[in-house]
This record gives C-alpha cells, sequence and structure tokens, in this order.
C-alpha cells in the first residue's frame, strides 16, 4: 500500500467555477484519487477556497458584502458544489483559516533568516481617483510580451506571462476605469528566486516522467532571466494574511499583507492541519515533513497551465528556501485549456457552463464522464452541445446503461432475481476474460500516468467488449436450446457488471453505486485477477434491475441549453 498525497489547485473564491476551471484541476485531481483509493492505497486528496487579493476584495464589494462574509458565504457555496459533483477531498479548507496565517508567517520568518526576502521601496501604481494603491487585479491594460489588451497586474491570461503591474501598457483602475494613475513611493518585501535558480534547475531536471506541457512552462521561466526575477510577495491591501517574521511584528511593514500567490499554495499544506483539527486526520506532519515519514509519500499536485509557473518556480522557492524538510511535488500533472462552443469560458461575461447550472439540468456522471474523456490533455479542447450529446447518448446511454439493463432485465425475467447456477463458463468467456485482462492492465498503466482521456477510452473500450461479448453469446437464442449455457452468459454478464462498477467508479461514481447496489454487493475490491473477478457473485446471490442508469439528451434540450448558455458571444 503506497500513500498518495493529491493536491487540487484552489479555487479563487470569487465566484462559481465554470467547467473549464473544473476539468483543469479538480475534477481530474478526484478522479486520480479515486482511483487511487480504490487500488487500495492510502490517499490524501485536499482542496481549498484561494481567498485573498484582489479577486475577493473586487467579488465582495460587487456584491456589497465585507470581504469576510463574503468568503464564508461562497466558501459554503463551492463546498457544496463540489459535493455535487462528488469530488472526494478528505478536506476542503480555505486559505483564510488561522492555520495559513500561522504557517504563511512561520515561513517569511525562515525564509528572512535564510537571506532569502530583500526589502525594496518601489513605485507603484496610485489612483488620484480613488484615493488608493492599485495591486495586480486592480489594473488592467495591454500586455507587454503579446498585445493582449486585458491583461491583468499580476498575469497575462493570453501569454501567462507574470506581470507587475507597471509592466501594463495603458494601465487604467478596475474599480474606476480611471486612466488618472500615478507612481508613489511604497515598501515592500521580496522574494529572492534568483538566488535558487541552480537548485531549482536541477530540481525540474530530475522530473523526466513529467508532462512536456509541465517542464516546457517551468524551463521557459526559470531561462528567460525575467521570469526568475525577484517577486514582490507584500501588498497594500486590508484583507490578507498581515505580514509578520512568525509571531513577530515587521517593521515597516505595518498595515500590509502578503500576496495571495505567497499564502495560495502554502494552504495545501495548512489543509492538511485544518484536516486534523477538524477531527478527519490526526497527522499532517506524516504527509508533509519528510523528517516525520513523508519520504515515503507520493505528492501529485494538478492545475491548468497558468498556475504552473506558480508552483514550479515560486512555491519551490518558499519550500527549498525554507532549509526545513517539506515534501516537494512528485508529480506535476497540468491542463491546456478548455473552450466553449466556438470561444471562450468566460467568467465575466457569463459565457459557457457553470458547475452549478450543470448539476441543474443533469446529474454530475453526465459532466464527469464528458469532461474527463475530453479533457484538454495535449492541446486545448472544446465543449459543444452536439459533441456531449452525442457522448452521452453513445457511451453513457447506449454501451453501458443497455449493457447492465439488457443483462439484469433478460436475468430476472428467465431466471428471477438470483445469479443463476447451470452450464459452465466456455471458449467465448474464456477469450473475454483473456481480452479484459490486457485491456484492464492498460486502464491501470494509463490511470497510473494519468493519461486522462486515453484512460476514459480504454474503460469504454471495456463497455464496448461486455456489449459483443453479450450480442454474440445471445443468451436470449441459446436460452432456446441450451438453457443451462444461458445460465452461465447471464452469471457472467452479472460478474461484468460488477467488474465495470469498479473500474467506472473514478469516473462516474454514481452509476458505480447503483450498478453494486443493484448487485447486492459491497465488495469494491479492484479486479487484479480479472478471471477470478468475473466468477465472484456465486450462483444464488439476490440483484436487481437498476433504475435506468443513464438517459438520452434530446435534440429539443440540446438546442435549448445551446441558446440558454451562450452569454454574450464576442
Ligand atoms: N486560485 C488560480 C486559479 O484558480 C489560483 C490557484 C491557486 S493554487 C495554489 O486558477
Ligand atoms: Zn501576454
Amino acid at each position: 500500500m503506497a500513500r498518495i498525497l493529491i493536491t487540487s489547485a484552489i479555487p479563487y473564491i470569487n465566484g462559481i467555477k465554470h467547467l473549464g476551471n473544473l476539468v483543469g484541476s479538480q475534477l481530474p485531481a478526484d478522479l486520480f484519487a479515486r482511483y487511487m483509493r480504490g487500488r487500495g492505497n492510502e490517499v490524501l486528496f485536499l482542496c481549498a477556497t484561494d481567498e485573498h487579493g484582489t479577486p475577493a476584495e473586487l467579488a465582495a464589494a460587487k456584491a456589497g458584502k465585507p470581504v469576510a462574509a463574503y468568503c464564508a458565504e461562497m466558501h459554503a457555496v463551492q463546498a457544496g458544489i463540489a459535493e455535487g459533483f462528488r469530488l472526494s477531498f478528505d478536506h476542503f479548507g480555505r486559505s483564510s483559516s488561522p492555520q495559513n496565517h500561522r504557517l504563511t508567517q512561520h515561513f517569511a520568518g525562515v525564509l528572512d533568516a535564510r537571506g532569502l526576502i530583500r526589502e525594496g521601496e518601489t513605485e507603484q501604481m496610485y489612483s488620484v481617483t480613488d484615493g488608493r494603491f492599485l495591486p495586480d487585479r486592480y489594473i488592467e491594460g495591454t500586455c507587454p510580451n503579446c498585445g493582449f489588451t486585458s491583461a491583468r497586474g499580476d498575469q497575462c491570461d493570453n501569454c501567462t506571462k507574470q506581470l507587475d503591474p507597471t509592466d501594463l501598457i495603458n494601465p487604467r483602475s478596475v474599480i474606476s476605469g480611471s486612466t488618472d494613475l500615478e507612481l508613489r513611493k511604497t515598501k515592500h518585501l521580496y522574494l529572492r528566486q534568483s538566488l535558487m535558480r541552480d537548485e531549482l534547475r536541477s530540481w525540474i531536471k530530475s522530473k523526466t516522467d513529467w508532462p512536456v506541457l509541465t517542464t516546457s512552462i517551468a524551463l521557459k521561466w526559470l531561462d528567460d532571466g525575467e521570469g526568475l526575477q525577484d517577486r514582490g510577495i507584500t501588498r497594500d491591501l486590508d484583507w490578507g494574511i498581515p505580514v509578520q517574521k512568525g509571531d513577530q511584528p515587521w517593521p515597516g511593514m505595518e498595515g500590509k499583507v502578503f500576496y495571495v500567490w505567497f499564502d495560495a499554495p502554502i494552504e495545501y499544506i495548512a489543509c492538511s492541519q485544518e484536516w486534523v483539527d477538524a477531527g478527519k486526520g490526526t497527522d499532517w506532519e506524516r504527509w508533509w515533513r519528510t523528517d516525520k515519514g513523508a519520504d515515503d509519500v507520493t505528492y501529485y499536485q494538478f492545475m491548468g497551465k497558468d498556475n504552473v509557473p506558480f508552483h514550479t518556480l515560486s512555491f519551490p522557492v518558499t519550500l527549498l528556501g525554507s532549509g526545513e524538510p517539506w515534501k516537494m511535488v512528485d508529480y506535476l500533472k497540468s491542463f491546456n485549456y478548455l473552450n466553449y462552443d466556438g470561444g471562450q469560458f468566460s467568467t465575466s461575461r457569463g459565457r459557457g457552463v457553470f458547475m452549478d447550472q450543470a448539476l441543474s439540468i443533469l446529474p454530475s456522471d453526465y459532466w464527469r464522464w464528458w469532461l474527463l474523456s475530453h479533457a484538454p490533455e495535449s492541446a486545448d479542447s472544446e465543449f459543444t452541445w452536439e459533441n456531449f450529446q452525442v457522448s452521452v447518448n453513445k457511451d453513457l446511454a447506449d454501451v453501458l446503461g443497455n449493457f447492465v439493463s439488457r443483462v439484469t432485465k433478460f436475468a430476472r425475467s428467465k431466471f428471477g432475481e438470483t445469479v443463476p447456477e447451470g452450464g459452465a463458463f466456455g471458449a467465448q468467456e474464456e477469450a473475454l476474460i483473456v481480452d479484459l485482462t490486457a485491456r484492464v492492465r492498460e486502464y491501470e498503466r494509463l490511470m497510473d500516468a494519468i493519461e486522462v482521456r486515453k484512460a476514459a477510452a480504454e474503460l469504454r473500450a471495456i463497455w464496448v467488449a461486455g456489449n459483443e461479448y453479450l450480442q454474440s453469446a445471445a443468451p436470449w437464442s441459446v436460452v432456446k436450446t441450451d438453457p443451462a449455457q444461458a445460465e452461465a452468459i447471464v452469471r457472467f454478464g452479472l460478474n461484468l457488471i460488477r467488474l465495470y462498477a469498479v473500474l467506472s467508479r473514478p469516473f462516474i461514481p454514481d452509476a458505480a453505486e447503483t450498478m453494486m447496489t443493484a448487485l447486492g454487493s459491497t465488495d469494491w475490491g479492484w479486479p487484479e485477477d480479472v478471471g477470478a473477478a468475473l466468477r465472484h457473485l456465486a450462483p444464488g446471490h439476490g440483484f436487481a434491475v437498476p433504475e435506468n442508469l443513464f438517459r438520452k439528451i434530446t435534440d429539443e434540450e440540446r438546442a435549448e441549453w445551446q441558446v440558454r448558455f451562450a452569454g454574450t458571444r464576442d
């Protein structure tokens, strides 16, 4: 039994996420966590809301609420939706937790003691109209790198370049739209990332098995001198973690808070402390401190590509730079973007399907299946309603759902609601066991490698193989001439359903549960031996015909949803 630590990038608190956000981190992380648990490993799967920084302040202002109250409310909303999508976090924490305050201040203190933080006086954008400094997202303008006109003060969404607000061309205030901006002096703390360049390079180079997407982004920012410039880690904001050295004040930094991207990844660790403090676990250090047992943990991170630089450069500087024995990520899985019906998902324009809306029209398994089987891994991918309808109707309804329904209904009508005992498995069944053994081993290989789309394709092939078997074994004909043989086919079919429940559970947990319940079993044991798994349900074992597993999406529904979720087109 291995110990597997999994973190998903923590979603910003400012509103409900769309399906593109979901498939870029939380959902594939959940798939992997469920798979790893299914294989019998000890898993700790953590996520949280990212509650600091300008996105939180801006959203709270828009909602007309105090930031703390807004965050508490939205945390509950996001937790509820995560539950709706069956995201199986061991804990869904908050980056504003006291645990994260303490830990972030701790890191700042040790980094300072080790000479990795310097103070600097800078000139910063001050909005005369708004009467305040404008950090990060309070400023938008044109990206100096790619010319995108809505680049934010901290990062360009178009080319992923990390920016400082003063880099922007034609900057304007997000609060008032004012361009009456001037530079004023203010003092901030800087993380001296460049001092760690060599250490970072050898660490990244040692990750030879990482996806190309991850290492190419990491090395690009490492080698492009600018990517590793000292980063400002404090902000002139009210909401956030107060700048302190551990529990001591930081002279000259009164009234300032840490930059959201400094404390957000630290929340991965703080979240495990929250998990313990919530009484769900007993020991967080054995997951995070290599001197306390975490040396035999394998740590996986999941995130969208725009988050990669922070996880391959800034956060590792925090951990390595502390000189303390923190567990570092072993495998970083990153994703491209999911587009929506000929354009981009857009939170600001309300374009695309948001997580709450998705659940209001169809159960989570439908979405999980489509999103995971079309995960934007090697390139960006696109959600279209046509494609969604085809996938659901074919893969889920025609292939899997139909198989389950045909087998159970036929079995009940001919032999009653227990596994029949007649006949014996013959050449057809043995051939399918050989075929499925190879397929299940390939499925495991792909899941171990987090090849999400390919794993989905293999799972679909496993379902198809069962359908083809049923079609050619044709128990409805055989029963007329050789009832005992028809009983053996049905017995094999019922066992296939159980096998499918176990294998499919990471993708479609609710349907898997329905299948398993119908078979009157609670044994989710992984089919290490496929032949044995297909003899698991013995003659006489009771079963029931489940409710229809999946319904089809009609053309009318598809057309209606297409219009409903169009948002404002650009
Ligand atoms: N909240 C960005 C995002 O949601 C950011 C991730 C933080 S991971 C530590 O895409
Ligand atoms: Zn750009």
